[in-house]
């Protein structure tokens, strides 16, 4: 076993260790000297929103909050390095594609358009008004608008997402895959269904007078640093914080703050989890259906005693319909099937359910262990009636928490970037932009790659991110960007989608979020929404990384002027001169938008009206709806297991601390004491002891689904860890080949990306180098 790549960490989460780790990342982009004041301007008044992730800020006018992560995002974004076209152009695209993703983004900024040459295989300056009519000419030659496909990633703005669905959807089509799809999709389906709108119905002060709030699949100390700042206020003030989780996480067990002096110099920190259970992979279902049977059977048993009831009958009776078709499904399903799924004791659970029924106000967070599963529209339903049955939700200090995922995904989907568009939001597009907008739906990410790869000579143009990476079925995927006339994608830095070209293909490279961006009416600011629907004002303060480089919103209106150029009644050129005129618009379509420009310029911007919030229910029956589902029984790794002999075991497939999603800061994965390597995974000792191996072996995982098709990975280092036996877990986005497409969430189609079967085996080979160690 190398000890330089495993190291106990029994540390706080926080503390010295994030400082330093901010410190080595602003040195490492060159950025010293303005680096600092850089990050004192994330999330303030006046200054940007943090592009790491979607959790709120105290009110956007309290003084600096740090964030290891968020600082790190930043940093990133705000590199002294310079991908210019001459340094691309030094390699082949064959070559960069030796090379890793952390390498390819620490190239850094991209700073002119760049179209690729097929003869010399490189990528060349192109300028902006050809790369435009490139993409035009392509888009109108297509026989069918159904033939252009436009992805969005979540840091794009309200004011470019707005006007990039006003394009697509004046184009003719509503095929806008997003990366929702493969993150909290399952959580706006389910919600909407169970209480008529899709988000979280709880605000910041709810968690400062929350009773209890239930963690399930999150792990905030490297996703979510600032929400760790609400949960150690609230375990400070005796609030129990229950997590629900396979792996042992440091951020849901200790916490230093930073920003206490106190803390930092005395080495204090405070307990986040006051209980820890740790169920496994995809057992959340049967944990919650557990605790529902607890409260239910308690319930019945006060009934008997003539006490006080657990549930809230008032509530149940006035706001919710099919409680008692739900109750006797509870009721009926058997203990043995809830313990062995959820892969917890009968004590955990009833232990889990007292601490439910002892609070009185009760808030659930959850994050990707919950969404990528095939069940997690029914785990999520399910947690939605846990908290319906004593009232918890609609009033303060209690609800629902989807913590999203990238700052503006919540706001991007607001805006209509949706490939299943309503008839009445449509209907008033087309009003107000005098058009008539297309009505059939379009793909979703897993659609996307099923039509690219079923008809050849689409166009695939991408608002950010890392589609060719992100995605499940690595392989499949890169076909089908193959097999595309045209690939664009817009971004900041190089990253692998570049590299997996069309016919021809180009890289659109705009301003980031931390950058000053002057249209013909001077600075701009754009706006965002984050997780608890709150909609504020960004505006950068760096001079941009290059000054060719175009805002987001201005891509999208030159690209919709030249395609549309005869067309569109739009006027483009002068919407995006002065962004309050893009917001205007979005007041007319939206109502909950109405006097945008002004509510928007008040420091910390408003909150969007959530309906659930007020005990309204905009479903099919009016009221919110309890939904009966069963432990399932039957999932992919049912199945797997029952056709091998073998051991199959449960992969998860999640971040490390010191990653963006498909970005890579460095090797480190600090808080599960993992250095300098990423091809590890995760393994209870008891079954690295049956398969006859030893922390520190190497490993291929190859995956099972009933296709046959064969995906594996290779050279993975075996660490051993606390989580349960058949489950393991590794990084995205090294895993995600073993990702069937065809293996995706049941009604949202989220990739299954946290419960893959798969068997392992020894690696062969003796190629490994003296393991690389930093
Ligand atoms: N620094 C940083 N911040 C980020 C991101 C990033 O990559 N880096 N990504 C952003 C994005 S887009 C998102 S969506 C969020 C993601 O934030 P998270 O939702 O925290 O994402 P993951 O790291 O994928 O996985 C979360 C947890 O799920 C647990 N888990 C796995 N399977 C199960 C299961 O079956 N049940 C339960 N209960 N738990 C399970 C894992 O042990 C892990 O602790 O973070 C956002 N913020
Ligand atoms: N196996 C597995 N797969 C997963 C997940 C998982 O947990 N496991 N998680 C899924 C989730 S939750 C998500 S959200 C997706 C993420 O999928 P994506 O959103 O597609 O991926 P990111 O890695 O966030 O995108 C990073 C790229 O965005 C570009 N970029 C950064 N800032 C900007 C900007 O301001 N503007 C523009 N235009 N571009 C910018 C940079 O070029 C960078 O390379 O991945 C999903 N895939
Ligand atoms: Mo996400």
């Amino acid at each position: 076993m190398n000890k330089k790549v495993v190291q106990v960490y029994n540390r706080p989460a926080g503390g010295w260790g994030a400082l330093k780790s901010v410190a080595q990342q602003i040195i490492e982009q060159g950025i010293p000297g303005k680096g600092a004041k850089t990050l004192l301007s994330a999330n303030q008044p006046d200054g940007f929103d943090c592009p790491g992730c979607a959790w709120p800020d105290a009110d956007h006018t309290s003084t600096f909050e740090f964030c290891e992560n968020g600082a790190k995002a930043v940093a990133a974004e705000s590199t002294a390095r310079r991908a210019t076209p001459d340094i691309i152009a030094a390699h082949t695209v064959k070559e960069l594609t030796t090379h890793s993703d952390y390498w390819l983004e620490g190239l850094g900024r991209m700073t002119q358009p760049m179209q690729y040459d097929r003869s010399s295989d490189r990528y060349q300056a192109i300028s902006w008004e050809s790369a435009f009519n490139l993409i035009a000419t392509h888009l109108n030659a297509l026989p069918s608008p159904d033939d252009a496909i436009f992805y969005t990633s979540g840091r794009t703005s309200n004011e470019a997402a707005f006007l990039y669905q006003l394009f697509v959807r004046e184009f003719g089509t509503n095929n806008f895959p997003d990366c929702s799809n493969m993150c909290h999709e399952p959580s706006g389906f389910a919600m909407r269904e169970a209480i008529g709108v899709g988000k979280g119905t709880v605000l910041l002060s709810d968690f400062q007078i929350a009773d209890a709030i239930l963690i399930f699949g999150q792990n905030p100390g490297t996703n979510h640093p600032r929400m760790l700042g609400e949960l150690r206020g609230a375990s400070k003030r005796g609030a129990a914080i229950v997590s629900f989780n396979p792996l042992r996480e440091r951020g849901l067990e200790k916490f230093q703050n930073p920003q206490d002096m106190t803390e930092m110099i005395s080495g204090q920190s405070t307990a986040i989890s006051s209980d820890y259970f740790q169920l496994k992979i995809g057992g959340d279902l049967a944990t919650v259906k557990g605790m529902i049977k607890c409260v239910l059977e308690a319930d019945v048993a006060v009934q008997a005693a003539g006490a006080k009831r657990i549930i809230d009958v008032e509530f149940i009776a006035e706001h919710t319909a099919n409680f008692d078709q739900f109750a006797a499904e509870v009721l009926a399903e058997p203990w043995d099937v809830i313990v062995r799924e959820s892969g917890l004791e009968r004590a955990q659970i009833q232990r889990a359910a007292d601490i439910y029924m002892a609070a009185g106000k009760v808030i659930a967070c959850w994050g990707m262990g919950i969404t990528q599963h095939k069940h997690s529209v029914a785990t999520i339903q399910m947690i939605v009636n846990l908290l319906l049955l004593r009232g918890n939700i609609g009033r303060p200090g209690a609800g629902p928490c989807p913590v999203r995922g990238h700052s503006n995904v919540q706001g991007d989907r607001t805006m209509g970037i949706y490939e299943k568009p309503n008839t009445a939001f449509l209907d008033r597009l087309g009003q107000v932009f005098d058009f008539v907008p297309p009505r059939e739906h379009g793909y979703d990410t897993v659609g996307a790659i099923q039509a690219m790869l079923d008809a050849p000579n689409k166009v695939f143009f991408a608002l950010g991110g890392n589609f060719a990476t992100a995605t499940p079925d690595t392989e499949l995927t890169h076909k089908a960007l193959q097999n595309c006339a045209l690939t664009v994608h817009v971004a900041t830095k190089l990253n692998r989608s570049h590299l997996v070209c069309g016919r021809e293909a180009l890289i659109l490279p705009c301003l980031g979020r931390t950058e000053i961006d002057i249209q013909a009416t001077g600075p701009q600011a754009v706006s965002v929404e984050d997780s608890m629907s709150m909609v504020h004002l960004s505006s950068g303060i760096n001079a941009p990384a290059s000054p060719e480089l175009l805002s987001e919103p201005m891509i999208v209106a030159r690209l919709a002027a030249a395609t549309l150029k005869g067309r569109s009644k739009t006027d483009w050129m002068w919407l995006v001169a002065d962004y309050d005129r893009i917001r205007d618009k979005i007041a007319a379509v939206f109502d909950d938008f109405a006097d945008f420009n002004t509510r928007v310029k008040v420091p910390g911007g408003f909150h969007l009206r959530n309906t659930a919030s007020e005990r309204l229910w905009k479903t099919a029956t009016n009221k919110a709806n309890f939904y009966a589902h069963a432990v399932p029984t039957d999932l992919p790794i049912h199945q797997a297991r029952e056709s091998r002999s073998s051991p199959v075991f449960n992969l998860a497939t999640m971040r490390s601390h010191d990653q963006y999603n498909t970005t890579i800061y460095g090797m480190n994965d600090r808080y599960r004491g993992v250095f300098g390597e990423r091809r590890v995974l995760f393994i209870n000792k008891d079954d690295m002891a049956e398969l006859a191996m030893q922390a520190g072996d190497w490993v291929d995982i190859e995956s099972l689904c009933d296709d046959n098709a064969r995906r594996q990975v290779k050279r993975f280092m075996l660490v051993e860890y606390n989580i349960p036996r058949g489950c393991l877990a590794a990084y995205f986005p090294e895993t995600n080949g073993l990702v069937p497409l065809s293996s995706f969430a049941d009604y949202a189609r989220t990739p299954t990306s946290k419960s893959i079967p798969v068997v392992i085996t020894s690696h062969i080979e003796a190629t490994v180098p003296a393991i690389a160690v930093q």
